[in-house]
């Protein structure tokens, strides 16, 4: 299950992707701005002034580190978070596989109408399909998230989210629900489980 390599970080299908991608990004312009600020206070601290040093520097100092660097690293940040959010698919293509989970105090029922199976707190997809996960809840708000995978999502009692989903490759990852739901959320967990079409197909079968 969950180990060394697992975790939004390590991203298993196109929407972690795209969403790992923008974090290591935001994390690379954060620490290139955290060092050249360090190395700035660094130099202006142990530097001697100079007795003909005069004011107009230090404003220009001021316009650029405080006003242009915001902006144009604000400005990548939001071209790229627009770019990651165009990249997640919101829509499958026509007769995609549904998959129904509940949210339940305190557990995940999952359902393929399909098939007409139901199974609780363990959920199979084939790989290299988009998966349209229906997402609803009994009684209170659960969250539904497959860091691997890419979401989150919420889970409400009154009506249903629709959360696109791709794996592309085979694994097993533990999950657990992203919203705090009462007494005992911390044990609302999710085994999901990513096969090849044949092994999916063939765990359908077994189940019905
Ligand atoms: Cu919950």
């Amino acid at each position: 299950m969950s180990g060394a390599s697992s975790g939004s970080l390590d991203p298993k299908g196109p929407s972690a992707e795209a969403i790992a991608d923008l974090w290591w990004l935001m994390l690379g312009l954060g620490v290139a701005v955290f060092v050249l600020f360090a190395v700035l206070l660094a130099v202006g601290l142990f530097r001697r002034r100079r007795a003909d040093e005069g004011q107009p520097s230090e404003k220009r100092w001021i316009v650029a580190g405080g006003v242009v660097m915001p902006l144009v690293v604000l400005v990548v940040v939001f071209g790229a978070t627009v770019a990651a959010m165009r990249a997640l698919p919101d829509e499958s293509p026509p007769g995609a596989l549904e998959i129904e989970v509940i949210g339940h105090q305190w557990y995940f029922e999952v359902r393929y109408p399909e098939a007409g199976i139901t199974t609780v707190g363990e959920l199979h997809l084939p790989v290299g399909q988009r998966v349209e996960f229906h997402l609803t809840s009994a009684d209170v708000i659960h969250s539904f998230w497959v860091p691997e995978l890419g979401g989150k999502m919420d889970m409400l009692p009154d009506g249903v989210n629709v959360l696109v989903l791709q794996a592309d490759e085979p694994g097993e990852w533990e999950t657990s629900c992203a919203e705090f739901c009462g007494l005992e959320h911390a044990t609302m967990q999710l085994d999901v489980v990513a096969e090849s079409p044949e092994d999916f197909a063939a765990w359908i079968e077994q189940q019905g």
